[in-house]
């Protein structure tokens, strides 16, 4: 048996491993996506590896628009690997087929606007994170001064950001004649299909103005919902999985069992039926996606801030902690459902219900720091939308603020305990630089940081409710630490 995960070896994996169950060389592309991150390939990729054993049109070309680091792990493996779908009942192991190739942008330009600009490519898919779509997080409009949109407008041949790429792809397309893709945005923004739009619009609109009305008039981008919790893969997952395959696999993808995707249904030039394998098509994602941003992403940033402030290594560890569960179950009852608007027939309490259960997962080891990640970005979607809400209700926001005071603390770089915070953020150089002028006083440190007004828009920063309660959570997180302000929180 080879040692390597690949075409060759996977005749040989042990009998309860699923795999591939179509040929895999009969498969075309008919999908090229951006961001080959583990959130792809334990979501998207696998809803298409099932629709591929009925329909062969659907295979995937994926590419990393930054690191080399996945194309070095999967190109070995002919772009296959291992689904490990663990819970407490223990561990399944699967195959996926559905990468047929993957290229590295940056150094692979051209062969990427190839697939794209290929007239059987019907769908772009993304998944480049928040900061991917280079936009203003608190306005959703491109930001003209980005530079990698600096640099894409100026050689827009040869693009960097994932707007940049679209855009020429398209404008290929449309010089040869070739109707556009479909673009499908899976990254957990708000309206996200209409935010990814606009973006792509304005850039065309740059590039050449007619280029721009085209893609306002004729390219359609569906908003979806997408879920799954997928922590990033350890070493121990490597070495468990490779131990079961009895193969190595460079990169395995861990996630929960629980998957969910609602999507738009607006694909003029076709789509997989990826209904057939569980997703949801409807007229509206809107109340979907605020469900999913707000109790789910919402929950999971407020449990990381507090969660790292209070020492704990992961969200299970942080849930283990009855505290945090209550304060948790009060944001959720108490503060994003009423913001709720949803269909009839869908049931927030087994929703929410399920969520507590996931987020305990003790299979999961999702770091706290790992989610803490790129909070300007996530902020306004996750906590702020939902604050505007309650401000316009006049209800109350104080589980809402203490997970923007907990963003606070956390981005000052220095724990409880006076150790270093990796923070990874766009934004990090300058709030590090705001922490550092503020000096430990957290009047001053929130003041400054509501004047960032990419995350907390003009409206915020001038209401009192918002910003007192803001402040008050603030002080006493560094007075008395994370542990026991949540241990001893109550609601105004
Ligand atoms: C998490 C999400 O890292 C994060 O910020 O909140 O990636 C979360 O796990 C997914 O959205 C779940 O669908």
């Amino acid at each position: 048996m080879s040692d390597r995960l690949n075409e060759d070896s996977l005749a040989d994996l042990p009998e309860g491993v699923r795999r591939p169950a179509y040929d895999r060389k009969a498969i075309k592309t008919g999908i090229v996506h951006l961001g080959v991150g583990a959130f792809h390939r334990a979501h998207q990729a696998v809803y298409t590896d099932d629709v591929l054993s009925q329909d062969p049109r659907w295979g995937i070309v994926a590419a990393s628009l930054r690191s080399p680091d996945t194309y070095d792990a999967l190109d070995p493996q002919d772009g296959l690997y291992t689904l490990a779908v663990r819970s407490q009942s223990g561990e399944a192991l699967r195959v996926i087929g559905s990468i047929r190739q993957v290229i590295v942008a940056p150094r692979e330009v051209e062969q990427l606007l190839e697939a794209m600009s290929a007239p059987q490519t019907r769908i772009v898919t993304l998944t480049v994170t928040e900061k991917g779509y280079c936009h203003d997080p608190a306005t959703g409009a491109l930001n003209e001064s980005h530079p990698d949109i600096v640099h894409d407008l100026e050689f827009h041949r040869t693009p960097r950001s994932a707007p940049g790429f679209i855009v020429e792809a398209l404008r290929r397309r449309r010089a040869a004649g070739v109707p556009p893709f479909t673009v499908l945005t899976c990254d957990n923004l708000p309206s996200n299909g209409r935010t990814v739009k606009r973006v792509l619009t304005r850039f065309a609109e740059l590039v050449d103005p007619a280029l721009g009305r085209f893609v306002a008039d004729e390219v359609f981008c569906p908003s979806t919902m997408v879920d799954r919790i997928v922590p990033a893969t350890s070493d121990q997952d490597r070495a468990r999985i490779a131990q079961a395959l009895g193969a190595t696999d460079a990169w395995p993808v861990v996630t929960e069992p629980f998957t969910q995707w609602v999507i738009e249904d607006s694909f003029p030039q076709g789509r997989p039926a990826w209904e057939a394998f569980g997703a949801e098509f409807v007229a509206d994602v809107e109340p979907y996606e605020h469900m999913k941003l707000r109790l789910l992403n919402g929950s999971h940033s407020t449990l990381a801030y507090l969660g790292y402030l209070a020492g704990y290594e992961t969200v299970a560890d942080t849930m283990a902690d009855p505290a945090f569960v209550r304060l948790i179950q009060g944001l959720m009852d108490e503060e994003v459902t009423p913001t709720l608007h949803m269909p009839a027939g869908a049931d927030l309490t087994a929703y929410k219900r399920a969520l507590v259960e996931r987020f305990r997962n003790p299979a999961l080891k999702h770091r706290t720091w790992q989610i803490a990640m790129d909070g300007s970005q996530k902020l306004p979607q996750r906590l702020l939308g939902t604050v505007r809400d309650r401000l316009r209700e006049n209800a109350g926001i104080g589980r809402l603020t203490l997970g923007v005071a907990a963003w606070m603390r956390y981005i000052t770089g220095v724990d409880e305990k006076g150790a270093p915070i990796d923070v990874r953020d766009p934004m990090a150089a300058r709030l590090r630089e705001i922490a550092d002028r503020a000096g430990g006083s957290p009047e001053k440190l929130a003041a400054d940081l509501f004047s960032v007004r990419e995350i907390f828009g003009d409206d915020l920063p001038k209401d009192p409710r918002f910003t007192k309660a803001v402040i008050e959570n603030l002080a006493r997180l560094y007075g008395q630490g994370a542990k026991r302000t949540v241990a001893e929180f109550k609601a105004d």
